[in-house]
């Protein structure tokens, strides 16, 4: 049973919107440690029966900063426009700017509300120059893997375009770059005929492009990024995309897998984890009684800890753009904020189609 094109893209913004609304408070008060997945089990259980009050779940930058992507790529028909993303950014921040921002990236949406010769400028001077690595870049790219793109290459030079607004330092695009991938190439498989080594071989192939000497990606980036910091080449992503399968193979105690592929607030430390997330919970978890694969998903990357909303909600995005929108509750519909909007704009960028 492949899903619709509509379906999936639904699925895909529903599924990031939940990852970050239900991996949320776990992002401020940790994943209890008692159990692996007992206690967060407990929490999914009680969605829409003990837990019932509508909006319950706010989303947070996650989110807020998807929505402005993907309501740019609508409003210019599916292209991506800096400039007024850049604006878009601005606007929202200034209009909620509670919604967990990562600390350092808010001087730069201010900015965004000036008059700006170079909307990139503010991004470059981040981290004495360096630029940010953090994964935020990442967490709001889905969209773009979702327009129709007949060229692949085009889609990935709109991913980094669309991080480099904020996020300039190699690691920081290069992980949105590896997410949109990821969201791109779920949304175009076979859910019957998947085969997860070539799913992993396939990122791989993209990755040592980007993080190969002399690629565009490296040329991107500020001279003076320091590579212990996260800077140029750092191969960062390759290393981790190569334990993918050792990992799968052993199945992996998720306490290792968090400490091999990472679950930190960096993007190189994050969305490796999100996309092993996705490819894992294929298929069943020991200790994961859901037998709901996207919920599965998010559950598991909530599992992993540290940055959870955002680990969730790449791994939600992913997830939902391979099995679409159908496996996502009733429940978690009303219970998580922003799923009608996420609706609304996966059926405006089906309209693309
Ligand atoms: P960002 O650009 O402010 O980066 C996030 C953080 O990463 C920074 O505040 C730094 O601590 C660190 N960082 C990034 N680049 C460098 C560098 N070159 N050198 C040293 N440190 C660096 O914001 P962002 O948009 O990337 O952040 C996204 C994250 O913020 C998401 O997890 C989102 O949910 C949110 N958030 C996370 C937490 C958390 O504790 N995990 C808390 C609140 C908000
Ligand atoms: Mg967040
Ligand atoms: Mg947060
Ligand atoms: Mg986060």
């Amino acid at each position: 049973l492949t899903p619709t094109l509509r379906s999936r893209l639904q699925g895909c913004l529903v599924g990031a919107v939940s990852g970050d609304c239900l991996g949320a408070p776990y992002e401020i008060c940790g994943v209890p440690p008692k159990d692996t997945f007992g206690s967060l089990t407990t929490f999914f259980e009680q969605i829409g029966t003990e837990i019932k009050e509508k909006d319950y779940f706010r989303y947070t930058d996650d989110t807020a900063m998807c929505r402005c992507i993907a309501e740019s790529l609508i409003e210019n028909k599916g292209n991506l426009n800096s400039e007024d993303l850049a604006k878009k950014f601005g606007i929202e921040y200034t209009h909620a700017p509670n919604r967990g921002y990562g600390a350092n990236v808010i001087s730069v949406l201010k900015a965004f509300n000036k008059d700006l010769d170079d909307v990139f400028e503010p991004a470059r001077m981040q981290f004495k120059g360096s630029g940010s690595y953090g994964n935020g870049g990442a967490m709001r790219v889905a969209p773009v893997a979702l327009c129709p793109e007949a060229d692949f290459d085009k889609m990935i030079e709109a991913a980094r375009q669309s991080a480099l607004l904020t996020h300039s330092n190699f690691n920081g695009y290069c992980g949105t770059i590896l997410q949109c991938c990821a969201v791109h190439l779920a949304l175009h498989s076979d859910p019957a005929t998947f085969d997860t080594d070539a799913f992993i071989d396939r990122l791989l192939e993209v990755m040592e492009k980007e993080e190969a000497p002399g690629s565009p990606a490296a040329k991107v980036s500020r001279p003076n990024n320091d590579s212990t910091a996260g800077g140029t080449q750092s191969g960062e992503y390759c290393r981790r995309l190569r334990l993918f399968k050792p990992l799968l193979e052993e199945d992996a105690d998720i306490k290792k897998v968090a400490a091999e592929l990472g679950n930190e607030i960096s993007a190189h430390k994050s969305v490796p984890a999100a996309i092993y997330s996705f490819l894992r919970c294929r298929t069943p978890v020991e200790g994961i009684s859901s037998s709901n694969a996207l919920e599965r998903t998010i559950l598991y990357a909530i599992s992993l800890d540290g940055d959870t909303d955002t680990i969730a909600s790449m791994a939600g995005a992913i997830a939902g753009a391979f099995y679409g929108v159908e496996p996502i509750s009733a429940d978690w519909r009303t219970m998580c904020e922003g799923t009608d909007v996420a609706i609304r704009q996966a059926d405006a960028i089906y309209d693309i189609h």
